[in-house]
């Protein structure tokens, strides 16, 4: 195998990847082994299309590669298609895309420009690794100019139901580009079926037997690798005791990126709920809400930002008084270290995304608990993370009442339950980390076939070629602990107790 070369949005100090989190920390391990590169947005905005790359080498041997945009592109291209169109339609929020005019050419732009910038540098065995939305058709554009190297794709946010994924107005063009790929990597199986849906209903695409995906003559797979985290960097530190019941004040603990797609407005009520209904846990019951604020020129994000000061100040001035503050909410980034014991430290994790990829923050927070006295957690079933964390309290975040009554059981839990949720929890958390979804994902891209035929420069027409992996693609990551025979997601937190034990 070549070199590996990694393509995302923002390229990170790979010394800093720590501070960025789970993905970030595997891709940098991954380009540290193999000596690899690192391409993509270095952040900055020029006045100059044509301004020449940034190469430099990190201390451990990592080439970065990075492009800045100019200040149309940061608009219309990273704020627009990637961010008003593309991010609102993947996690089913059709109702705040943005179909602007101009938003798609930009968005095409920016790839023909990357790619053509990468195509220059390549070499014929490079192994090239792209990474989430803003980047979909940069295979393509690759192809166009006649790269033959394999080339896989990995999807962080969920994929949508078919009938999503039909509003946007470029789908098909989106469909071609992603069969320009050897592999496509989604999270969750939810997403593979949700692809592999639209495909064959929406996109004229046919299921082969061999189990992989044809699209205008194009074969490629389809495969879900769910992303974990370094479960030893939440492990480490002092394993002191999270804050108890009785007289002391009980925490229950989010961390999310200010985002429509978590839920937290409904975190909050939900909260707001629990303390309605059980007076007995006012006063000694904090919700502390962690929310990095990002993408804040785009509007739908300046609304949320308003609703949740709105909605903690008026829950904290309902119920708080003198000496108690319900809603701790902080608009601030934590550093990595400091997030260990914040976790440990809350008898609860509240994860209540409306739709999520993954979800690192569940993973973290279960994985920061002392396991002889852990905390709780409660997570939303529409997190890709809800296919493995079936020991954890699965609720609906739609449901107000739903939530309230899991914060409920959550605070009243006895320590067995919270041991026995725990293991189970670890296991799965174990079983998938940061570095086996790297390893996993690569190496199915290692076994793709001969890589596909392309006309070498300006072909207009797609032609067909064989791209097989040694396993089908409707197979599971070997990592993946889901087994067919795995029990339904139960979404109702009576159910959930049940079905756990
Ligand atoms: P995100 O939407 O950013 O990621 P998430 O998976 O929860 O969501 O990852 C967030 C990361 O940022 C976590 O590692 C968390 O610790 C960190 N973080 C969040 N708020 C923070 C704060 N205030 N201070 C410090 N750190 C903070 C996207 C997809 C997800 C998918 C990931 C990885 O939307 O679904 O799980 O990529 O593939």
């Amino acid at each position: 195998m070549g070199r590996l070369v990694i393509v995302s949005n923002r390229v990170t100090d790979p010394a800093k990847a720590a501070q960025a989190g789970g993905a970030a920390v595997a891709i940098a391990d991954c380009l540290r082994e193999r000596q690899g590169i690192w391409f993509g947005w270095s952040g900055q905005l020029s006045t100059d299309e044509d301004a020449t790359p940034a190469i430099d080498v990190s201390d451990d041997g990592i080439v970065r590669w990075t492009i800045p945009l100019t200040k149309y592109e940061y608009e219309n291209y990273y704020l627009g298609y990637a961010n008003s169109v593309l991010w609102p339609v993947f996690h089913n929020r059709v109702d705040l895309a943005q179909f602007e005019a101009g938003y798609y050419a930009a968005y095409s732009k920016v790839n023909q420009r990357f790619a053509a910038s990468l195509a220059a540098g390549l070499a014929e065995d490079d192994v090239i690794w792209v990474h989430d939305y803003h980047f979909i058709p940069l295979a393509h554009e690759l192809r166009l100019l006649g790269v033959q190297n394999k080339i896989g794709f990995f999807l962080h946010i969920p994929f949508p139901p078919s009938q999503s994924f039909l509003t946007v107005p470029e789908h098909l063009q989106l469909a071609r580009a992603f069969s320009a790929y050897d592999l496509v990597g989604l999270q969750a199986t939810t997403d593979v079926a949700n692809m592999i849906d639209y495909l064959e209903h929406g996109a004229n695409g046919q299921m082969l037997p061999n189990g992989t995906m044809r699209v205008e003559g194009r074969e490629f797979a389809i495969a879900s690798f769910a992303v974990g985290i370094d479960t030893n960097f939440f492990k480490q530190g002092d394993l002191t005791d999270r804050n108890d019941y009785g007289a002391t004040i009980t925490r229950i603990i989010g961390v999310d990126r200010l985002d429509y797609t978590k839920g937290l407005p409904q975190k909050f009520r939900a909260f707001g709920r629990f303390l309605q209904i059980n007076p007995d846990f006012r006063s000694r019951t904090v919700l502390t809400q962690i929310a990095t604020p990002t993408r804040e020129s785009v509007e739908a994000y300046s609304d949320i930002r308003k609703e949740l000061e709105t909605l903690s100040g008026s829950i904290n001035g309902s119920y708080g008084d003198l000496e108690w503050v319900p809603i701790h909410y902080i608009n601030q980034t934590t550093s990595r270290e400091r997030l260990i014991s914040v976790y440990r430290n809350a008898a609860v994790g509240l994860v209540t995304p409306l739709r999520d990829g993954m979800n690192l923050v569940a993973k973290e927070y279960v994985a920061a608990q002392n396991p002889r006295n852990p905390g709780v957690l409660i997570l939303s079933r529409f997190a890709g993370a809800a296919e493995q964390l079936k020991a954890a309290l699965i609720i609906n975040p739609y449901n107000i009442d739903e939530i309230a009554g899991a914060i409920a059981v959550a605070v009243k839990m006895g320590l067995d339950e919270r041991c026995l949720r725990h293991e189970a929890l670890m296991q799965e958390i174990e079983s998938g980390t940061a570095a086996t979804w790297a390893s996993g994902f690569l190496s199915a891209l290692e076994h793709a076939d001969h890589p596909p035929t392309f006309p070498p420069t300006g072909g207009k027409r797609l032609i067909s070629a064989v791209s097989r992996l040694a396993q089908p693609a409707r197979h599971q990551d070997p990592n993946s602990v889901i087994e067919s025979s795995a029990p339904p997601l139960v979404c109702d937190v009576a159910a959930s107790h049940r079905a756990f034990f």
